[in-house]
């Protein structure tokens, strides 16, 4: 393996420098995230620029744990963690003790500077809402201002243009999505190769350089983040064990997951019907006044 696929060791991977300093450092950490056969990990193999990941079409999910995966691009260490499903409710059921996610964190510590949500082109489905509810949950909602909607089978645009269709989609939970990650929309074709795939990566590093370069080279961070860190010259179970115990605290465990998703989706579902009550609500009332008007005695 030329580019080392490893479990990080924080001993040797950092020096006792602050986050702060990652610009001059020069790396741009990545997640990939999303529903289970999306393409993730063939992203992750497109970005990285060799077949690091497995990834194959296959009804159960391919990639069972975190890894990580890296390469140099203009100058940048650039660092990819790719995920199983951690995001949907049948990801979490896989996670009961938070283990995994707690890998997750490990491996991308001290943050990341962006966080690929991939999705594929045209098959925007509820599962794909549910992990991006997901990676709100886990992360903090604050992490979408480093996200970036990645689109697998960019082949299938036949040479349109994404924003084109992204604007033209009468998804709408898509649409609010593409908002919410600030219009960062990016599109694959990861069956490309040679040139035409570096083209459509730079594409991509380009976006993702840009984003963290607009926060000062300083990657996305939270509280557990900054546990991982403080321990990070500790034993790395150790440090697996507390992380994830402090997420299971978080209630982020077995059981929690689906019943706010649940909530979630009530809400969602009450706010975007809220027109339609008031109108109706404003009719039965009308009504009533009508009804009272005829029945108060008239003026002899
Ligand atoms: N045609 C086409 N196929 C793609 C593209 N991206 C991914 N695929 C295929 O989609 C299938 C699933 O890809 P994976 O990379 O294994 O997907 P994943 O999201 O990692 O799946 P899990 O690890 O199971 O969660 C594979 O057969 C890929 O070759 C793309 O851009 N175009
Ligand atoms: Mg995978």
């Amino acid at each position: 393996v030329e580019e080392g696929k490893k479990q990080r060791d924080p001993v040797t991977e950092y020096s006792e420098q602050p986050w702060e300093t990652q610009l001059s450092e020069r790396r741009l950490r990545l997640i990939l995230a999303g529903r289970t056969g999306v393409g993730k990990s063939a992203t992750g193999n497109s970005i990285l620029g060799h077949r690091l990941f497995p990834s194959r079409l296959a009804a159960t999910p391919v990639t069972r744990s975190c890894a990580l995966g890296s390469r140099s691009w203009a100058g940048w260490r650039v660092e990819v963690t790719d995920t199983p499903d951690l995001f949907t409710a049948q990801g979490r059921r896989a996670d009961p003790d938070c283990t995994e996610r707690a890998s997750c964190y490990l491996l991308s510590a001290p943050g990341p500077h962006a966080l690929l949500l991939v999705t594929q082109l045209g098959r925007f489905t509820a599962q794909d809402e549910e992990a991006a509810r997901g990676v709100r949950e886990l992360f903090g909602a604050g992490v979408l201002a480093r996200a970036v909607l990645v689109f697998t089978r960019r082949e299938d645009l036949e040479g349109g243009s994404l924003h084109d269709y992204v604007r033209a989609t009468d998804n709408r939970a898509l649409r609010a999505l593409v908002a919410e990650c600030g219009g960062r929309v990016c599109a694959l074709d990861n069956r490309a190769a040679g040139a035409e795939r570096d083209a459509q990566v730079g594409e991509l590093l380009a976006l993702v350089e840009r984003l963290a370069l607009e926060h000062d080279g300083a990657p996305f961070t939270d509280d557990v983040y900054g546990l991982a860190w403080a321990r990070r010259h500790a034993r790395p179970e150790d440090t697996l064990r507390l992380v994830a115990a402090r997420l299971a605290a978080r209630g982020l465990g077995r059981g929690w997951g689906p019943q706010w998703g649940r909530g979630r989706r009530w809400v969602e579902a009450a706010r975007r019907g809220w027109p339609l009550a008031l109108l109706l609500l404003g009719g039965a009332l009308l009504l009533v006044l009508l009804l009272l008007q005829r029945g108060a005695p008239g003026p002899d």
